[in-house]
């Protein structure tokens, strides 16, 4: 009955035949039928083939037949086959299915971009793919039953595998991240993707792992991290990974008490000419090798960062005493006594240094940090090139200063300064030349602030720029009104102080220029004062500017002559019209006659070159009598007059307008104006 079901008739349908058998057979497989059948019959085996066949419905399945054959006794012939038929369709497509998935899985593990690895419980390799034998230099060979750990980590690694382990034993799959040492030795990073294995009845004999090279991210991450506490420009640390170190080690210093350590804030001097003058790049290289230049004068364990721009910081972690500190940065100033090449041109560098100590006891990174800055910036009031180590009263000066700023600018908003005037005098025939002007503060609480208060100040928080402008601005508009009003008063000029940040300005000649024209006063009418400090600090780029102002026809005096430290020497170089003698020396030249010689001299050496003479602070008419004897052409003080507010100068001006020679009565006292 079955067999009839297999070919696809109910029971006793149809007589069976050979014919029959042959027929349902698939017409590729007969000679293979018949093949089958003649080796059973000459080898006297058993028939045993799998073929198709077609069922009367047209539908193909396959059998498995195998039968013996039956001979007659007599003729030896074979008579009939016996056997069974089996319909084995199902199967055969099940084993197929089966081959094929097998043949993807294979082509899968062979040509994934991800290493494989199959091991045992005593992490033997049992599997590996071609991929991980690539990624790690050795063949399946020499990785087959072995254990991988021993050869493919080190011991930081087995660690990390032998937690993950643990976690396979429980059943648990996941990812974790590990080097793997190549045959070359080199290192590499992988995540590895593990899950257990686990036999038929579920004990885990195993894990397989899939290995992915992450190299590259990893660099990448690396560069991100490093980037992200370091300077672009130097590769020194920034100031969030300095603060970070300096939090920690004032924390350490909390607990362990005898360390000491301090921070160094260093910051260059006048970098903003090197930048002005050889150009950003150029700048930028030089803080690059001062960078190199400081981290190799310091100890592997003091750390070197940059704050940005010109402004250095160093932490010395390990300091015996304070002593340490003063020694590094005096060892920093040495080391920056041989010039920098900077593309050929040779390049002098200082620095200001603050130091503030632990000793000081500070809790917090931000205000160790703070105090070094305002040290550093007292170095720099001190005249750059030196270091000062922080104490409590700097504090305070800092915190007046900050105060000062404020009320400085709330000044200008409110216009709270003022200009005086101080009568400038033709020695020769006493008559008035023009004015000196000079800046006053009347604040509404403290009444008047004289200059010497708040002039450093602007000068160092930057406030001396507007205010100059503002000066600048002030005297020639009311020198030219006072022209308007006054033809007589046509040839008097006005003289203006220029602080050495307005002097350096790159583009101080076409402000003044602007001044000029927005004012319409004369350019002959102005006189700009320059100490010589400021030419001092920058000979070169001073005799630049000058050149510009004389263009335009304004003429520069040279202030304070004799109170710095300018060499008589380099005096002829400088495109100056007037010498200014300082108060200073007019004050003692009657003492004595060494004195009166030094006035002598600066008075002739002017005249050798050319300049003209104004001195300062004359108060006696002893003074008068000797400048005049000297051939001295100008002067003022308050033997003629102290500085007037613009409404008595404007006084002044009118009252005499006929005769600019003043004088109508010179006693002792002074001289007498019609006032
Ligand atoms: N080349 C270069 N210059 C910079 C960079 N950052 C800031 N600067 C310049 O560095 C100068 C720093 O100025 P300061 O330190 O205030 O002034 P200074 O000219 O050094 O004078 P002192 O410090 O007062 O002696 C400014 O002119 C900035 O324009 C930078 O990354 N590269
Ligand atoms: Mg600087």
């Amino acid at each position: 009955d079955e067999t009839y079901r297999v070919y696809g008739y109910e029971p006793g349908q149809i007589e069976v035949s050979n014919e029959v058998f042959y027929n349902a057979a698939h017409p590729d497989d007969r000679t293979r039928i018949g093949q089958a059948l003649i080796e059973a019959i000459e080898q006297r085996k058993i028939y045993d083939i799998e073929h198709r066949i077609i069922l009367p419905d047209g539908s193909e399945r396959i059998i498995h037949c195998q039968a013996e054959l039956v001979f007659d006794n007599r003729t030896g012939k074979p008579v009939k086959l016996l056997g069974t038929v089996q319909d084995i369709t199902e199967r055969k497509r099940a084993i197929d299915a089966l081959r094929e998935s097998e043949n993807k899985f294979r082509m899968l593990v062979e040509n994934t971009s991800e290493g494989l690895l199959q091991v045992d419980n005593d992490d033997r390799t049992q599997f590996i793919n071609n991929r991980l034998c690539e990624m790690v230099g050795y063949s399946a060979d020499e990785l087959i039953n072995k254990v991988w750990t021993q050869i493919l980590l080190d011991d930081e690694g087995r660690d990390i595998i032998g937690e993950a382990n643990g976690r396979r034993r429980k059943g648990i799959s996941d990812r974790y991240e590990t080097k793997l040492r190549k045959k070359s030795g080199e290192l590499f990073w992988v995540i590895i993707g593990g899950a257990p294995i686990a036999d038929a009845e579920g004990k885990i004999i195993g894990s397989m792992g899939v290995f992915s090279d992450i190299t590259e991210k990893k660099r990448a991450e690396e560069q991100l991290l490093h980037d992200a506490f370091h300077d672009g420009l130097t590769g020194l640390a920034n100031r969030a990974l300095f603060m970070d170190h300096l939090r920690m080690t004032i924390e350490r210093g909390k607990s362990r008490h005898s360390n000491s350590y301090a921070i160094l804030f260093l910051d260059l001097d006048r970098f903003k000419v090197i930048n002005d003058s050889l150009g950003h790049a150029e700048g930028d290289n030089l803080l690059k090798s001062i960078a190199r230049q400081l981290e190799s004068s310091m100890r592997t364990f003091d750390l070197v960062g940059r704050l940005g721009g010109d402004e250095f910081v160093i932490l010395l972690s390990e300091m015996l005493d304070e002593g340490d500190a003063v020694q590094v940065a005096e060892r920093i100033q040495n080391s920056l006594k041989n010039p920098f090449d900077l593309s050929g041109s040779e390049v002098f560098v200082t620095v200001s240094i603050g130091i503030a100590l632990s000793t000081a006891g500070h809790k917090r990174a931000e205000d160790m940090l703070r105090d070094a800055d305002i040290a550093m910036y007292r170095a720099k009031a001190r005249g750059r090139a030196q270091y000062q180590i922080f104490d409590r009263s700097m504090h305070e000066h800092a915190s007046k200063q900050l105060s000062l700023e404020i009320e400085m600018r709330r000044a200008l908003e409110r216009q709270e300064f003022l200009i005086y005037y101080q009568p400038i005098i033709n020695l020769e025939n006493e008559s008035l030349v023009g004015f000196e002007a000079l800046v006053r503060w009347k604040h509404p609480e403290r009444g008047m602030i004289p200059p010497f208060v708040f002039i450093p100040a602007a000068e160092e928080n930057g406030l001396i720029l507007p205010l100059g402008n503002w000066i600048l601005q002030e005297s020639c508009r009311q020198l030219r009104r006072w022209q308007d009003d006054n033809p007589a008063a046509s040839r008097l000029m006005v003289s203006v102080n220029l602080s050495c940040r307005q002097f350096l300005q790159l583009d101080l000649t076409e402000k003044i220029d602007a001044t000029l024209r927005a004012t319409g006063l004369d350019p002959r009418c102005l006189k700009l004062e320059i100490t010589e400090s400021h030419i001092m600090e920058n000979s070169e780029m001073a005799v630049l500017i000058m050149n510009h102002l004389h263009a335009l026809g304004v003429e520069i005096s040279l202030d304070d002559f004799g109170t710095g430290y300018s060499s008589l020497s380099y005096l002829h170089s400088l495109p100056v019209d007037y010498l200014k003698v300082d108060r200073s020396f007019i004050n003692r030249m009657t003492d004595s006659k060494e004195n009166s010689e030094i006035v002598s001299t600066i008075i002739k050496l002017a005249h050798n070159l050319k300049m003209k003479v104004i001195a300062e602070g004359i108060e006696t008419s002893e003074q008068l009598a000797q400048l005049k004897n000297l051939d001295c052409e100008y002067g003022q003080g308050y033997f003629f007059l102290k500085p007037l507010e613009a409404a008595e100068a404007e006084k002044f001006i009118k009252q005499n307008a006929e005769n600019f020679s003043f004088i109508v009565n010179q006693t002792d006292a002074g001289f007498k104006w019609n006032m």
